[in-house]
């Protein structure tokens, strides 16, 4: 926390905190996963950058440089000692205490946060549905920037999915395409191709999403961003979400109707098994994505 390492029953703000009362903060979710004794970090890097760019959307000062970061997520997690799948969040906010809205004479602060987190959802292939609320959008609260704020809508959509039993929600944009999921980027498959909604129908940009978009294009599957239609999804012969914390996860349901079996389709389950070996080091052609944590390589 502020550049000191803090133990976890300590690592407390107080009650008129900004960012507690706004949502006035950015945050990143990484991942480390263990393999062949030591601890991989995926794309540590590229989500410091995006870290930045979220905090200059709001005019956030961060005290550090997103070097400085990185290597202390590096330390925070050898301090630990840490050998376990991995979530890091580090979040960048609004720590002066006062209820006036002006952020830009406060103050912010930065921390970052180590836990073990194995799997994001209970199941393996979700049963979701289309949320009766629309996503947020660039006229108001810009998605591309990863505010605390912006969760408010993503919270709205997840409670309503799961009051009415479903896993998860895909929120559409204003105009009515597909947008993205609560916290995850959404791909559809048709005819052996892949395709996903492009910023402009209110995305994050997601690290996972251009993952997999590179690594599909490097296998030979052709990837378009373009505008998907709530029918598209549907009619798709395979749909999968992709997030750091939800992975790659198949989507088996869209508003009760099938578009997987009770297993994920062929293209997601090659994506699945390949980014499982990229995200642990194993595989050579993606070796610049992953950082050790423990020195050896
Ligand atoms: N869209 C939204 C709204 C997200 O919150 C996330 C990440 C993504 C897409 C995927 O982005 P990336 O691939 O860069 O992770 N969500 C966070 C995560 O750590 C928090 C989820 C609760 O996955």
């Amino acid at each position: 926390m502020d550049g000191k390492f803090v133990n976890w029953p300590e690592a407390k703000i107080h009650v008129l905190t900004h960012a507690l009362h706004y949502g006035t903060g950015v945050f990143e979710g990484i991942r480390a996963y263990p393999s062949e004794g030591n601890l991989w970090v995926f794309r540590l890097q590229d989500h410091m950058a995006r870290l930045f760019n979220s905090a200059k959307v709001y005019r956030l000062k961060c005290n550090f440089t997103a070097d400085e970061l990185c290597d202390a997520t590096l330390e925070l997690l050898r301090k630990n000692k840490i050998q376990a799948t991995t979530y890091i969040r580090p979040i960048v906010y609004a720590s002066h205490l006062d209820v006036r809205l002006d952020i830009l004479k406060g103050s912010s602060s930065v921390a970052i946060c180590a836990f073990p987190m194995e799997k994001l959802f209970e199941r393996e292939g979700l049963n979701v549905c289309v949320s009766s609320w629309r996503r947020i959008d660039d006229s108001s609260t810009p998605p591309l920037a990863k505010a605390c704020g912006n969760y408010i809508n993503s919270i709205l959509a997840k409670i309503e999915a799961s009051s009415n039993g479903f896993d998860d929600a895909i929120l559409l944009d204003r105009n009515g395409a597909v947008s993205e999921g609560s916290g995850e980027n959404i791909f559809i498959v048709k005819s052996g191709e892949l395709a996903t909604p492009p910023l402009t129908c209110s995305i994050l940009p997601g690290i996972t999403r251009e993952t997999v978009m590179t690594v599909a294009q490097d296998l030979g599957i052709r990837v378009e961003e373009r505008a998907i239609s709530r029918a598209e999804l549907y009619t798709s012969d395979e749909v999968f979400f992709t997030g750091t914390a939800a992975e790659i996860e198949p989507i088996l349901t869209i508003d009760g109707r099938t578009v997987s079996d009770s297993r994920a389709g062929p293209i997601t389950r090659r994506l699945v098994d390949l980014y499982g070996r990229i995200v642990r080091g194993k595989e050579p052609k993606y070796v610049r994505w992953v950082t050790s944590v423990y020195g050896k390589t």
